[in-house]
Formats: structure tokens, sequence, C-alpha cells
């Protein structure tokens, strides 16, 4: 009968596809086997035979470029934010501010940019609620706000230094620094900020003006804000000279 006819030719189809399988099947053993003998053979290095150290090396480019440059960090509404917000590491907070405070900004060498407070308000305004956390292992959800870096750059013209490969900042009394690769200074949330729950930084947070990085940990948020300046090379970084990351990224 019909019914059958087909059931013969199905377990006849069953057949033959298990037969491919069983072949496919062997294949993959025996080129895993080839692959792995290779793979042993190959040169090492830093500890890891080539190949492989070259996939570590990709993972690491595809995360540190993919990931932490373009990739957002996670947003909270302003109501999640904490009203007391902890403030941690006061290096090159301890002079007293100059009250004729204003941002430098060093575009080459012998042509710098005396900036104000009141010039950087006037340009647009940006506010982030996002998980602050520090390398030590606490973190706090706080509301920041300021003017994007890359609208600052733009409006103050700085084209030709942000095709450079990093930023450097200083506080006042050079004490406190960071380097920061320029994807990361160009991302969206990178913030020159002033204000924090929508009020004028206080001081130990870095009045007048701080940097808010949320794709780093807040070893890179440097407070009170003397210098900045661009660079082919990685900037002095304070605790990158005490044995953390330089990169720092999340
Ligand atoms: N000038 C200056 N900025 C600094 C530090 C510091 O010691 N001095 N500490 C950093 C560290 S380790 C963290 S976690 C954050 C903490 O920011 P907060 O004090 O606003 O919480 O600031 C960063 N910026
Ligand atoms: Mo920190």
């Amino acid at each position: 009968m019909d019914d059958q006819k087909e059931i013969v030719v199905s377990s006849k189809k069953f057949r033959n596809k298990s037969i491919v399988a069983f072949i496919v099947f062997f294949i993959a053993i025996a080129a895993g086997v080839f692959a792995w003998k290779w793979l042993q053979r190959q040169p090492q290095v830093a500890g890891v035979q080539k190949p492989l150290r070259k996939g570590l090396s990709l993972d690491e480019k595809v995360f540190s470029k993919a990931l932490s440059d373009k990739h957002l960090a996670k947003t909270y509404p302003v109501s999640a934010a904490a009203k007391n917000v902890r403030f941690n590491g006061d290096v090159g907070l301890r002079s007293p501010l100059d009250s004729n405070w204003k941002l430098k900004v060093v575009r080459s060498p012998g042509d710098t940019l005396f900036i104000s407070l009141d010039d950087i308000k006037a340009l647009p305004k940006t506010d982030i609620t996002f998980d602050f956390k520090c390398i030590e292992g606490w973190s706090q959800i706080s509301n920041w706000s300021g003017v994007k870096f890359s609208d600052f750059a733009k409006k103050y013209n700085l084209g030709l230094q942000t095709q450079m490969n990093y930023v450097g900042l200083t506080t006042p009394d050079n004490k406190y620094y960071v380097g920061i690769d320029m994807a990361s200074m160009m991302h969206p949330q990178t913030l020159l900020c002033y204000e924090m729950n929508g009020k004028p930084l206080p001081l130990n947070q870095g009045y007048p003006l701080r940097l808010i990085i949320p794709v780093k940990y807040g070893i890179k948020s440097l407070k009170r804000i003397g210098t900045i300046f661009f660079s082919s090379t990685p900037p002095p970084d304070y605790w990158y000279e005490r044995g953390y990351d330089y990169y720092s990224g999340l």
C-alpha cells in the first residue's frame, strides 16, 4: 500500500542520513586531532601558542573597541540616584581652590585656552544617572550633569586634537592625573561635569569641574580638573603607576 511504501523510503533515507552523519562525525574528529597536533607545533607567545595568543589579543581588541568605547553604560531614572553620595579620594583636592579657577586646555605647546565655568555652563547640558563603580568594590547609582566632552570639543574646535590617541587630565596642583584613550573620552556618556543631583558639585566631589566617564571605573573620573591636554602616547596615570590597569574599562 501507499503508506507502507512511504515508510520503506523514509527508513532508507534515515539509514543514508545516518551513514552521512557518521562520516561527517569521523572527519570532524580527524580534523580536530589534526588541528590540535598542528597547534602543539606552533611557537609560543607569552605562555600560549601563537594562534591562541592571537585569539586572546583579538578578544581584547573586540572588547576594548566594540564594548567599552561604543556601548552605553546602563542608565537609571533620576529617582534612583543616591541623595547622600559617597565621596572617595581627595588626592589633588587638599590645597585651597584658586578663586580665579579657569579650565586650561592645552591645544598644543604654547597654545592654551582658559575657559571659565560660566562659558562651560553655556554649552549644551546633558545629565546621566548611572551606577558609579569604584575599583575598591563599591558602587552607587548617582546623578551628574554637565557638557559632553564631544560637544565641548566641537564648540572649541578641537578637531585636530581629538584625532590624537589620548587625553590627559590633571588637578590644578598636578597631584592627581589620569590618561584616557580618545574613543572613551569622545564617548557620548563622557561629561565635563559641574552638577551632582542638579546642584553645583560639592568641593570634595570636584567643584568646579570634574570628569564623569561611565565606561571606566571611578579612578578615571578625575575631580577638580585643572588642565586638559592631548597626546599621541599614554599620559601619566596616578593609579596605573600604583599597579592598576591603565585602561580600567567596564
Ligand atoms: N582629584 C581626584 N579625583 C579622583 C580621586 C582622587 O583621589 N582625587 N579618586 C578617584 C576615585 S578612586 C573614585 S572612586 C572617584 C570617587 O568619586 P566621588 O568622590 O565623587 O565618589 O573619584 C576619582 N577621582
Ligand atoms: Mo575608586
